[in-house]
C-alpha cells in the first residue's frame, strides 16, 4: 500500500525517542501521579510527558494525521491516517521498575475504533531491552532486522496462554474465576502486565495465544498489526472486531481452540452483565 513504508518508517522513529526519554526517566524515582478508573489504574508524570513528546514529533512530521493517545491527546485527521498511541503501555511494570513496558505506536486509516479502521503501521519498543518490533500492512513483521512469524499450532494442553485483567474489580473477579477452568486446560499462562509486549511475543513465537477483556484501541493496534503479518490472527468473539470485549491473537487455529475453550465456560458473558462484587 503507497505511503505504508513511510508510516512505519515515522512510527519507528518517534517510538525509539519516546523510549530513550522514558529510559532515561526511570533512571530517577517515578512516582504514581494519580489512578484513573480504579486503584489499578495508575499514571505517572512521564507517561503524560510520554504522550506530549510522541505528540509533538508526529505533528511535526504528518501535521494532518489525526491522533488518539491514552492519556487524553487527541486531534481531527485530515488526511484518514489517526495516530493510536500508547505513551507507557505497562505503567505498573514502570513505577515498579520492572522491566517490562513499551511505547505502542499505530497509524490507522478511517476512524480510530478498532469496529472500523484499517491497520496500516505499528510500532512497539521495548526501552528496558532496546527491541523494537514493527510492520506494516504487506510489508511483513519485524523485530529489528529479523523477521517474525507466529508459532505453528499445538494442543491447548501444551500451549502457553498469555492474558492480562482489567482494572474495574468486579470483571477481575469474572475472570479469575474463568480461569480456574482454563488454567488447569493449558501448559501454563502468563501476565506480563503489558498487551502490546504480550501481542509482540505471540508474533515472536515467544507464547502461543493472547488473551483480554477491556482493552483500549491504544493497548492493541501497534501489536496487532504485528501479529497480522507475522502470519496470526487477531480477533475478537464470535468473528467479530477485536476490541473491549475481546482481544485474541495467534495463529488462526491456537485462537479457534482457545475461543471455543473460553466460550464454553462462559468466558463471552457481555462486559454489561458481568455482576458487580457483592
Ligand atoms: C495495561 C496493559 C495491561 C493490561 C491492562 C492495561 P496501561 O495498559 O497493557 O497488559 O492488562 O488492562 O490496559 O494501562 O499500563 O497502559
Amino acid at each position: 500500500m503507497n505511503g505504508v513504508s513511510e508510516l512505519v518508517d515515522v512510527a519507528q522513529k518517534v517510538a525509539i525517542e519516546a523510549s530513550e526519554f522514558i529510559r532515561t526517566k526511570r533512571l530517577d524515582h517515578v512516582a504514581v501521579q494519580n489512578t484513573k478508573s480504579s486503584s489499578s489504574d495508575v499514571v505517572t508524570e512521564v507517561d503524560k510527558a510520554s504522550e506530549r513528546l510522541v505528540f509533538d514529533r508526529l505533528h511535526a512530521l504528518r501535521p494532518r494525521d489525526g491522533f488518539l493517545g491514552e492519556e487524553g491527546g487527541s486531534d481531527e485527521s485530515q488526511s484518514g491516517v489517526t495516530w493510536v498511541v500508547d505513551p507507557i503501555d505497562g505503567t505498573t511494570n514502570f513505577v515498579y521498575n520492572i522491566p517490562h513496558y513499551a511505547v505502542s505506536i499505530a497509524a490507522v486509516e478511517g476512524p480510530a475504533t478498532p469496529e472500523e479502521w484499517t491497520l496500516l503501521a505499528g510500532c512497539v519498543v521495548n526501552p528496558s531491552t532496546g527491541e523494537v518490533y514493527s510492520a506494516g500492512a504487506g510489508l511483513g513483521a519485524y523485530r529489528g532486522d529479523s523477521e517474525l512469524r507466529v508459532a505453528e499450532p499445538v494442543n491447548l494442553q501444551e500451549a502457553l496462554v498469555l492474558t492480562g485483567f482489567a482494572y474495574g474489580a468486579h470483571f477481575r473477579k469474572h475472570q479469575a474465576q474463568l480461569f480456574v477452568d482454563v488454567l488447569p486446560r493449558v501448559r501454563d499462562i502468563r501476565r506480563m502486565g503489558t498487551a502490546s509486549l504480550d501481542l509482540v511475543m505471540i508474533a515472536d513465537a515467544q507464547a502461543d495465544v493472547y488473551f483480554e477483556r477491556t482493552t483500549s484501541p491504544w493497548d492493541f493496534a501497534a501489536g496487532a498489526v504485528i501479529v497480522q503479518e507475522a502470519g496470526g490472527l487477531v480477533t475478537g468473539f464470535h468473528g467479530r472486531a477485536p476490541g473491549r470485549e475481546a482481544v485474541f491473537a495467534g495463529h488462526p487455529e491456537m485462537v479457534a481452540r482457545l475461543h471455543d475453550l473460553i466460550v464454553a465456560y462462559g468466558g463471552d458473558i457481555p462486559l454489561e452483565e458481568i455482576p458487580p462484587l457483592s
